[in-house]
């Protein structure tokens, strides 16, 4: 088993024992309800059970002060009164006499997760638990926050386990201020948050959450805040921030570990956050992170409040964490002009610490930021009207979504072969990763004799054989019986096969195809640019977008080159273009190193709901088992510190993504040409 569900049933024993509007929302149905799904969805017996422990005092002691932990161990005597006065303390906390033990079970969980995934037991997990951790300081309790779960995790690594390099990826819809004072100088620890932040008018309120908040000393740049100045952010939005911000210095970072603060109120639905993020999106994200520090990903939950938007988005994340294809994101991927904004504001505070960032087009802002915070209504007060009415817009909404969300996957269910691989005979018994399976099945003999009678590579016997079998594969993957594949081929059928495979793919009616195709291999002549099929070459022969459809990028050299060139020009488009299937082709003359490749096909799964085909060149044994298991969703190598863009691969981005940039929604950048009205 890959994946980790850490959990205690004792955990939802701790509730608000008297009435409190902005309180009564952290309650124990949020982890019952949520187990509740994942029992029903058949995701929680696919994980490694283990009941929490609590963690002991010497370890809380990594984080918090001994008054501080003695402080909260007496509230297991206090009778009700008590416990209020106590609360009145703290800004958003509220204490029950269980609420020691439940928090130490809280922070026990991630502890013992971050055991398991750096003992190997398992790839990767999720820690479910409440209290939540991340509003919790050294000595104060926070925002529902007892003891901070995720610091002390990282603490943790660090110590018992000699880590140096750990990211804190906090998606929770609030700012984590108690891990951002935590590690504030401290470089090992890379903490990045996005957070509903209204211009400093929203809870906590802190000058402190907002973009040039960088961290201090030693620390500086290893603070990375993205404010989102207005409710609403969606899909779009969201991976937006990953793929502009967080996912290039993530890969600069080069983590060994990545802890992430999964709070679902930044998802639809949730009266805190009045966000509007499918659950989906959260797959999409952990997904995007598992590539990272070779998959060892421990997610502990925050808060989420909304209970069936919770459960749906937990639900994803495990599903994610278990490597199952993530369905597509629903809606138009465009960010916001006020998300394009947020995003260049961090942009632009962290370059200087950053070398990704300093070659990406950071123009001067512009536009409707020029609109005054002091234009704005303050915010609706908890428990008032306005408050109660805002959240019973996003509740209701949120319900039509979530049952259309269901009904979609209801529709496509996930396909029974995940990963399937179509050989050539001169490729000898290869080692597959356990579950990717062989292909034998063939298209039939006549119909693969018509595809092939234009093309004389195909004529060859080898070449021929391949090809039925890749028309077989095509079929199965459109028909949602297998998710991704593999077809290895003679090098000279590479061309032709791939033109084949593209015009198969649209005669049974694929909407849109995206072919990525490596190295030289040019797109066909007469192949119609009717928009159903994106072509990018990478490795063409200058950059040049010779239409919206036909693309050209010369291949980077150095590993930075080609990060920068996937996060910010392969990955946008295919969340722009949202594609039935990716083709990936490997052109004979090529010279990407293998883990690159692999790289590059862990990535293209995440837009393409998990859809992709590559075709090899037969007797590459290596990439073909690299390919197979980033297809199966194990995590690729990291590709290690990144090298620098050559000038060159620099320049040629900047242009594509100017010249793209009004087709594709997803290259937009906050700047000039957004200002106008
Ligand atoms: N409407 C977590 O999500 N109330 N804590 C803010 C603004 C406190 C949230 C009121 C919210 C605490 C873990
Ligand atoms: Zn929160």
């Amino acid at each position: 088993m890959g994946t980790a569900l850490v959990y205690h049933e004792d955990m939802a024993v701790a509730r608000l024992l008297w009435d409190d509007p902005e309180c009564k929302i952290e309650c124990p149905e949020r982890l019952t309800s949520t187990l509740e799904r994942l029992q029903q969805c058949g995701l929680e017996q696919r994980c490694l059970r283990l009941a929490a422990r609590e963690a002991s005092e010497v370890e809380l002691g990594l984080v918090h002060s001994p008054e501080y932990i003695a402080a909260v161990r007496g509230t297991q005597a206090l009778d009700p009164r008590e416990l209020q006065t106590l609360s009145e303390q703290y800004d958003a906390v509220y204490f029950h006499p269980s609420t020691f033990h439940c928090a130490r079970l809280a922070a026990g969980a991630a502890l013992q997760l971050v055991d398991a995934v750096l003992a190997g037991d398992v790839h990767n997990g999720l820690a479910l638990v409440r209290p939540p951790g991340h509003h919790s300081q050294r000595a104060a309790a926070n925002g529902f926050c007892v003891f901070n779960n995720v610091a002390l995790a990282a603490e943790y690594a660090k110590q018992k386990h000699g880590l140096h390099r750990i990211l804190i990826v906090d998606w929770d819809v609030h700012h984590g201020q108690g891990i951002q004072y935590i590690f504030e100088d401290d470089p090992s620890v890379l903490y990045f948050s996005w957070h509903r932040y209204e211009h400093g008018r929203f809870w906590p309120f802190l000058r402190e959450s907002d973009a040039d908040a960088v961290g201090r000393g030693q620390g500086c740049g290893f603070t990375v805040n993205l404010p989102w100045n207005q409710v609403g952010m969606g899909n779009a939005d969201y991976v937006a921030a990953f793929l502009n911000v967080l996912l290039p210095l993530a890969f600069e970072f080069d983590p060994e570990l990545v802890l992430v603060s999964a709070g679902f109120d930044s998802a639809i639905g949730d009266p805190e956050g009045l966000m509007r993020a499918t659950p989906e999106c959260f797959a999409h994200l952990m997904h995007l992170l598992l590539v990272l520090a070779g998959g060892r990903v421990c997610a502990v939950l925050e808060g989420g409040y909304h209970l069936e938007s919770l459960a749906e988005s937990v639900c994803m994340t495990v599903q994610a964490l278990l490597g199952d294809p993530t369905p597509p994101l629903s809606g138009t991927m465009v960010p916001c002009w006020s998300a394009l904004e947020s995003i260049q504001r961090v942009q632009v505070a962290q370059a200087p610490h950053w070398t990704s960032l300093q070659y990406q087009d950071t123009a001067p802002l512009r536009g409707p930021s020029a609109c005054s915070p002091e234009g704005r209504p303050p915010p609706p007060i908890p428990g008032s009207p306005e408050y109660v009415a805002a959240a019973a817009v996003a509740a209701t909404e949120a319900t039509i979504e979530l049952s259309s969300l269901l009904e979609r996957l209801r529709l496509h269910p996930l396909p029974p072969v995940r990963t399937a691989i179509a050989l050539t005979s001169t490729d000898a018994a290869l080692d597959l990763p356990p579950g990717v399976l062989l292909q034998e099945g063939s298209a039939p003999r006549e119909e693969t004799e018509t595809w092939a009678r234009p093309h004389e590579t195909l004529a060859q016997a080898e070449a021929f054989i391949a090809l039925g079998k890749v028309l077989d594969l095509v079929n199965r993957i459109l028909d949602g019986q297998v998710s991704s594949g593999i077809a290895a081929t003679p090098a000279s059928a590479i061309a032709a096969t791939l033109e084949v495979t593209l015009r198969h793919g649209l005669s049974l009616g694929a909407q849109r195809l995206l072919c990525v195709a490596i190295g030289q291999l040019g797109r066909p002549p007469d192949l119609a640019d009717d928009g159903r099929t994106l072509w990018l070459n990478i490795g063409g022969p200058e950059a040049a977008a010779l239409s919206r459809f036909h693309i050209l990028v010369p291949l980077p050299g150095a590993t930075g080159g080609l990060l920068s060139c996937v996060l910010g020009l392969v990955l946008p488009l295919a969340y722009s273009f949202q594609p039935d299937l990716v083709l990936v082709a490997l052109g004979p003359s090529q010279s990407l190193p293998d883990p690159h490749i692999a790289l590059l096909a862990s990535l293209l799964r995440v837009p393409a709901g998990g859809r992709v085909l590559v075709l090899v060149q037969e007797s590459k044994p290596q990439l073909v088992g690299a390919l197979a298991g980033a297809l199966y969703g194990k995590a690729p190598p990291s590709p290690g510190p990144c090298s620098t863009p050559a000038p060159q691969d620099t320049w040629a981005l900047r242009h594509l993504r100017a010249q793209l940039e009004p087709q594709w929604g997803m290259l937009r950048v906050a700047g000039e040409e957004l200002a106008l009205p």
